[in-house]
């Protein structure tokens, strides 16, 4: 079962895509964004921390998310293959990451990077209209994937493990670049 890492600026379509490719591989799809706004909606201790982050487009701190996943990853559903969706998002996160995957004995396959322009980028999440949607925030999401998210494109070519997929085609045409990267690489 495959381990793979989705990669790609706010509007990209991590979300979209990984969710239908971990329905199709029958494999967890674990979602940070998705946990955070959770732990936000249940206001729990880690969403009342998380909020403000999110609410201006900034990253929450490295120690509540990696514990999240340290905790997600542990769980019995995740032994065998997982789809990451946001996570990391800089390069502190793929650190600590390389060190957990070492210790739970498991090993990322593939880290997909879904290209699409910026303004493509802001067209859809203005389309979106979440809560951290709006112009201000947009702008600020992307200032920070520019400087701490994308510098893991080098990070992850240079380990020769980054295929880049253009994420700027209709959903059904990325959905199928997507299935055939994943399926042409054995597990
Ligand atoms: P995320 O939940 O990860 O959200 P995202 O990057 O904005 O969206 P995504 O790329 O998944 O876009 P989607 O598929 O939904 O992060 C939200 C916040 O959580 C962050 O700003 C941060 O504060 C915090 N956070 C999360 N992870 C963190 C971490 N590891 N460390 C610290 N903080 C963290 O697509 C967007 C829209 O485009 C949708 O409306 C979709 O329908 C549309 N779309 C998608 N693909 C399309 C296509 N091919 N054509 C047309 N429209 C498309």
């Amino acid at each position: 079962m495959p381990r793979l890492i989705f990669l790609g600026a706010p509007g990209a379509g991590k979300g979209t895509q990984s969710q239908t490719l971990a329905h199709w591989l029958n494999i967890p799809h674990i979602s940070t964004g998705d946990i955070l706004r959770q732990a936000v909606a249940e206001d729990t201790h880690l969403g009342q921390k998380a909020q403000a982050y999110m609410g201006r487009g900034e990253l929450v701190p490295d120690q509540l998310v990696v514990e999240m996943i340290r905790e997600r990853l542990g769980q019995p559903d995740a032994h065998l293959g997982w789809i990451l969706d946001g996570f990391p998002r800089n390069v502190t996160q793929a650190a600590f990451l390389e060190v957990l995957l070492q210790e739970i004995n498991q090993g990322c396959d593939q880290v997909i990077n879904l290209a699409v322009p910026d303004d493509v980028l802001t067209t859809r999440l203005l389309g979106r209209g979440r809560q951290d949607d709006t112009e201000a925030v947009i702008r600020r999401r992307l200032e920070v994937y520019h400087q701490q998210t994308a510098p893991l494109i080098h990070f992850y070519s240079d380990r020769n493990q980054l295929v880049t997929v253009n994420g700027d085609q209709d959903l059904e045409a990325v959905t199928q670049s997507l299935l055939a990267v994943v399926t042409s690489t054995p597990q």
